[in-house]
């Protein structure tokens, strides 16, 4: 117990990683403690780009070196590690942007397919977004129906990915100030793939040899995520899905059922996920899951996949990342369906000491001893009846080695930008100024994006959770997305009744005056263009500055792994917005590129890096950054009033 206890801060997960060690099950966290990171690797300083290599060139001992040993710490090809640092950073950008918006051209094909009658089963759910998107394109509207319009719609989209010229169409979305310093400073990012192919251009041996010039690369490349391919995504999504409103979920492992037939699905792309929606509630399906034995059918949903159906069907959240292995410790689960990203490869290994089935269902992410059922969008339907088909033959099978841990808790979700519109102008006067205005009077002190990961080189949700109170305990209203919106919402923060009890005075009013979460679930990762697109809109409201630099917010992930989160935080900083990674920083091997993404990236563009492993203090550099900004907007002096003055106290 005392061991797993370090490893897990929830109960359920705890308990499943006791169950894993009883059952010669590995997983991610016995392998995080076998294998410790290489500490060249960690900080950048180690180059495979070519056969002349892999090359190393950590800081000597002791951290010290003269000028011209300096001088000597190269690579073969003479590659410094200043070179080799930004190289490695900017291909993580490269990967990250190229997984959110491959999975963008998934939607834009399916979305035109479905405008084309070639997708049976898929329709427009959101005409007003359809029309807003058109208006924001220039396709035209006249008199023409939503089939033609969403026509074009995804023609344009489809466009993005391979525009050779001009810039990216939502960065008109963005505030002017931030349209201009970004064609100034030469990031307005083109076509979204072109700016990752030439990150991978500039990166091969023997090309851009500048570290300044490599990052700046990498900042066009992640704006061409965030305000490209991640908001392409979300948006296509919400008019083919519906745009997310609020809507009460539950999380964490007891969600699986005892007596139905458990599928859990996991991965990113909410297009084959919404079709399995529908599947396992056809009474065919549940005819046959009782003809099994079992009471019916019962979907969970693992990692983003999980926020996309949870936000709009309310389907149960069994966990976050490292909770995948986990689940199938249980020995409940009938299939575990996967798509995209951030799918472990020991599935199957776990499953088959279990009776699990792991299914694959992308072209794209094939796993060995996984069964793969392909998932073909022009068919979905029947693509969908045949994986909840496997699953529900596969209940007989389930064994007596069984324990579902008790965990659940309540949350709200789905709190898209237009939802938080509504939500604080009410439907006749949608409007951010409600939340502006509570900023300027100090009673909300600032807006943090809590996002990201879990990584087994922390404990996990630890530093999610720990970082999330100290924040809204301090007047920060807290948007959430991803695995880190799960950790949170499995302590209870994400409902209403967590104002009272974690937030400061100020932020609790508020909420309880709107009846809102202190946290706010806003979707899956890429929807942390809803975050981009709220905070847009309240620089549009006024009072608080004309560029998202002058807002006074920060953003943070503090257990993050993935490529995808530095993309995102790039992305975030791009944008003008401080951002706080833990865990680990993967450019320590160069002073110059640190101090350039720390330091020299505030002036340039409003927004800097940060890395500080210890939630608390991040969380107050997150503050002071807050307190700075709201100093800057001459607004500091309304916060002191709120904190001193009884009569204020009185009205609130
Ligand atoms: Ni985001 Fe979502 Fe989770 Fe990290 Fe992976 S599931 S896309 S990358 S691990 S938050
Ligand atoms: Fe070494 Fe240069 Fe080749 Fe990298 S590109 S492996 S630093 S020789």
């Amino acid at each position: 117990m005392a061991e797993a206890e370090t490893k897990s801060i929830d109960n359920a997960s705890i308990r499943m990683i006791e169950k894993a060690a009883k059952d010669g099950v590995n997983t991610a966290f016995d392998r995080a403690e076998a294998m410790k990171p290489c500490p060249i690797g960690m900080v950048g300083s180690c180059c495979k780009n070519c056969g002349m290599g892999p090359c190393r060139v950590p800081l000597p001992k002791g951290g010290t070196e003269t000028p011209e040993e300096k001088k000597k710490r190269r690579g073969i090809c003479g590659a410094t590690a200043e070179t080799i640092a930004a190289r490695n950073f900017i291909r993580m950008i490269a990967g990250g942007a190229a997984a959110h918006s491959d999975h963008a051209r998934g939607v834009a094909e399916l979305f035109l397919a479905a405008a084309r009658g070639k997708a049976p089963g898929y329709e427009i759910k959101d005409e007003q977004k359809l029309l807003q998107l058109a208006l924001d394109w220039g396709v035209e509207i006249g008199d023409r129906n939503n089939q033609e319009i969403a026509i074009d719609v995804g023609e344009t989209a489809l466009a993005e990915f391979g525009k050779q010229e001009g810039e990216l169409l939502f960065l008109k979305r963005a505030p002017l100030k931030r349209q201009e310093l970004w064609r100034n400073l030469g990031v307005a990012p083109r076509g979204i793939d072109r700016e990752v192919v030439e990150i991978m251009h500039r990166t091969h041996m023997g090309v851009d040899q500048d570290y300044r010039s490599l990052l700046k690369q990498g900042v066009r490349a992640a704006l061409a995520d965030g305000w490209g391919g991640s908001m392409i995504a979300t948006e296509l999504q919400d008019i083919l899905f519906g745009t997310p409103v609020p809507i009460l979920g539950k999380v964490n492992l007891g969600v699986l059922s005892r007596d139905e037939v458990n599928i859990i699905i996991h991965g990113h792309d909410p297009l084959l996920s919404e079709m399995i929606v529908v599947a396992a509630q056809d009474p065919q399906m549940i005819e046959l899951a009782k003809s099994k034995g079992a009471k019916g059918i019962n979907l969970a949903g693992m990692c983003c996949t999980a926020n996309e159906i949870l936000m709009r069907h309310g389907i149960p959240l069994a966990g976050n990342f490292l909770q995948q292995e986990l689940a199938l410790v249980t020995g409940a689960i009938e299939a575990m369906v996967v798509d995209i990203q951030c799918i472990m490869q020991s599935l199957p290994d776990i499953a088959q000491c279990y009776h699990t089935k792991i299914i694959t269902t992308s072209p794209k992410a094939r796993i060995p001893d996984a069964i793969h059922i392909e998932f073909d969008e022009h068919n979905a339907m029947e693509s969908a009846k045949a994986i909840v088909k496997t699953a529900i033959e596969n209940f007989p099978n389930r064994g007596k080695n069984i324990d579902i841990p008790e965990e659940q808790s309540d949350l709200v979700a789905g709190f898209s930008h237009e939802t938080i519109n509504y939500l604080l102008g009410g439907i006749y006067r949608a409007s951010y100024r409600p939340l502006n205005d509570n900023i300027i009077n100090g009673r909300i002190r600032g807006v943090a994006g809590v996002v990201g990961c879990n990584n087994p080189r922390v404990k996990h949700d630890d530093v999610h959770i720990a970082m999330v109170k100290e924040l809204i305990k301090n007047d920060v209203l807290v948007l959430q997305t991803g695995c880190s919106a799960m950790a949170c919402a499995k302590l209870g923060l994400l409902t209403p009744e967590a104002a009272a009890k974690y937030a400061g005075e100020g932020l609790a009013s508020v909420c309880e005056a709107v009846g809102i979460p202190p946290v706010l679930h806003m979707g899956a990762c890429v929807d942390n263009s809803r975050i981009l697109m709220a905070a847009t809109a309240m620089v549009k409201d006024g009072g608080l500055g004309d560029d998202l630099s002058d807002l006074p917010v920060a953003g943070a992930a503090p257990e993050w792994m993935s490529e995808k989160a530095i993309a995102i935080g790039q992305y975030f900083v791009g944008s003008g917005v401080f951002t706080v990674f833990g865990v680990t920083w993967p450019t320590l091997g160069s002073e110059e590129v640190t101090k350039l993404l720390f330091e020299d990236f505030e002036t340039m563009y409003g927004g800097m890096w940060a890395f500080e492993p210890d939630p608390l203090k991040a969380a107050h550099l997150m503050i002071d950054h807050i307190d700075q900004k709201r100093k800057a907007l001459g607004i500091d002096k309304a916060r002191e009033r709120v904190l001193y003055n009884m009569e204020m106290r009185r009205e609130l």
